[in-house]
């Protein structure tokens, strides 16, 4: 069966990492693998590179459309996706499915939708090809939500986790077309790796841990080795937690030495407790890359900071991650989190603490209640009826405390202490230094997208124009705690 796989053009990608870091659907690989395996024919379109969904659909007639939900601020696109879709196909199924569409689906419950898969893909999309190839309902398949008329019902959920293992290697051949599009700053084109998925830690914020219920699940060693082989020198490795278990981390690292493989550039994220622990193991991954890069989730500049977001890591375990990492020649990089609820002084902590300890690599996002998490929940009465755009963690849900003027003036100065700010500390000079001369209209692009996020006014006028179709909440209906 012809079957077609769409990541969907966001459409909000005005802030935050989406315009430097633009990366391959590897969920939609792995779901294609998947689908071979069982005799049907995919088909991988990412709609970011300005393709039209119904022309695909014209041209690979296909009795079953997957779209990608994978953030929270896509969902208004996926539906726009699915009705155009419809049109040019009525007769066709059409699933949806990713992360944000497994952890909080109700947006996504509309008549231009048939299912939503709120499980991982590699056994429920197979399974619903099989069931429309032998023309039967959808009632079968584990982990769907399936809408009859009007009623959505949900069908049985799955007993174990599906093992990584089930589909060792994505169907990379699939977006081979785009690969020189895909890239993540100095680097083009890039690779997206899976090693693990999951992470058992609980950060308040965090959408992961609840989707997968603390659980983490590894990749063998053998199915990784390969797919580090069979990738180019540059690469993203999507875990959550990489290096979260030291003694297969550690077997991983030998594994790939032993092969000789070796990159131009990878860049992992992980915690920095667990870097803090591990400085050996960090040291056995070094030779693996020329330039490798850590993503940590530092959050905060006080223990008091971290604990209010149950990191369960205290500042100590940044600074000593920092020191390790730094030592061993690895790039340092990171997120702080900014909450709408902070006074001025909470800004000056933060600039006070990336400044004594080099932390001009990170970024700053607003702290966000997503679908699918406790505090969204929680919060659910205050963030009612805000569009699901904002999401995007460059938007405020609610009435910052200093309010939005004030309070995104001192955001956009936050992130003039970046490194991206190309009239900071690292000038757009320096940054053409390290690339080939052919990539220089390439990041002058990115790094011209990337300098709104230094300007208060580009954060306001959006808020504003918001504001008037959905104005937030004030202050005062925070709860407390
Ligand atoms: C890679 C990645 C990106 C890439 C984009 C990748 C892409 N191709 O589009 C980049 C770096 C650009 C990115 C950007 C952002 N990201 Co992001 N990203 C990830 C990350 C780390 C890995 C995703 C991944 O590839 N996993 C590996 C594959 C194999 O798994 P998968 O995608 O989940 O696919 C499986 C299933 O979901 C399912 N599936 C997937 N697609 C489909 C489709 C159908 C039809 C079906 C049935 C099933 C299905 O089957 C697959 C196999 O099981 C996730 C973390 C995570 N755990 O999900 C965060 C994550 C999704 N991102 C997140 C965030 C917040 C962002 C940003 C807002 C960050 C920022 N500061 O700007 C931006 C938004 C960008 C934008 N404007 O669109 C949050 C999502 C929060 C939310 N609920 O909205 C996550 C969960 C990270 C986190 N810890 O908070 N991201
Ligand atoms: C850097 S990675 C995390 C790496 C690693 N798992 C860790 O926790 O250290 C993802 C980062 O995105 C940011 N983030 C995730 N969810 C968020 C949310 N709901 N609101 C704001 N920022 C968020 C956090 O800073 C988080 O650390
Ligand atoms: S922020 Fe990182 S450590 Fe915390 S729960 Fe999410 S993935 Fe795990």
């Amino acid at each position: 069966m012809n079957v077609l796989l769409l990541r969907p053009d966001p459409g909000n990608e005005r802030f935050g990492l989406g315009p430097f870091f633009r990366v391959e659907p590897l969920g939609l690989e792995y779901v294609a693998a998947a689908l071979r395996a069982r005799g049907h024919a995919p088909t991988i379109v990412d709609l970011r590179f300005g393709d039209s969904a119904a022309r695909w659909v014209r041209r690979t007639r296909p009795a079953l459309v997957g779209i990608s939900c994978m953030h929270a601020l896509e969902y208004g696109r996926v539906l726009e996706t699915a009705r155009e879709i419809r049109r040019a196909s009525p007769g066709t199924t059409i699933l949806v499915g990713g992360h944000a569409a497994a952890a909080y689906p109700s947006p996504l419950q509309a008549p231009e939708v048939d299912a939503i898969c709120v499980d991982d893909g590699e056994e429920v999309v197979p399974a619903v090809a099989d069931a429309l190839a032998a023309r039967r309902g959808l009632g079968d398949v584990p982990a769907l939500l399936v809408r009859d008329g009007e009623a959505w019902s949900a069908t049985r959920p799955f007993e174990d986790r599906t093992g990584l293992d089930s589909v060792p290697l994505p169907a990379r051949d699939l977006v081979e077309r785009h690969r020189n599009s895909y890239h993540c700053l100095l680097f083009k084109p890039v690779w997206l790796v899976e090693t693990a998925r999951g992470c058992p830690f609980r950060c308040s914020f965090c959408s992961v841990w609840q989707l997968y219920g603390r659980s983490f699940r590894e990749r063998s060693i053998g199915a990784v080795v390969e797919d580090f082989e069979r990738v180019g020198d540059a690469i993203f490795v999507a875990d959550d937690l990489f290096w979260n278990h030291p003694e297969r981390s550690r077997e991983l690292a030998r594994a790939l030495l032993a092969k000789g493989i070796r990159k131009r550039w990878i860049l992992v994220q992980t915690r920095t407790d667990l870097v803090s622990r591990h400085a050996d193991l960090l040291a056995e991954w070094r030779p693996i890359a020329k330039d490798f890069d850590i993503f940590f989730g530092l959050e905060a500049a006080s223990d008091a900071g971290l604990a209010s977001v149950t990191k369960d890591a205290g500042v100590f375990a940044s600074l000593e991650a920092a020191r390790i990492a730094r030592e061993l020649h690895y790039g340092v990089t990171g997120n702080f989190l900014v909450d709408p609820d902070w006074d001025e002084a909470r800004f000056r902590e933060l600039w006070d603490f990336v400044a004594a300890n080099g932390f001009q690599r990170a970024g700053y996002t607003i702290l966000t209640p997503l679908p699918g998490t406790e505090l969204f929940q929680k919060l659910a009465p205050v963030l009612e009826g805000q569009p699901w755009w904002k999401y995007d963690m460059h938007h405020v849900l609610w009435e910052p405390r200093l309010g939005a003027k004030r309070f995104f003036e001192l955001y956009a100065e936050t992130w003039r202490r970046s490194i991206l700010n190309t009239s900071g500390e690292k000038s757009w000079l320096d940054w053409m230094r390290q690339i080939k001369p052919s990539q220089i209209p390439y990041l002058t692009r990115v790094l011209a997208r990337t300098q709104r996020m230094m300007k208060a006014q580009a954060y306001l006028k959006e808020h504003e124009e918001a504001q008037r179709v959905s104005p937030v909440a004030p202050a005062q209906a925070i709860p407390a705690s």
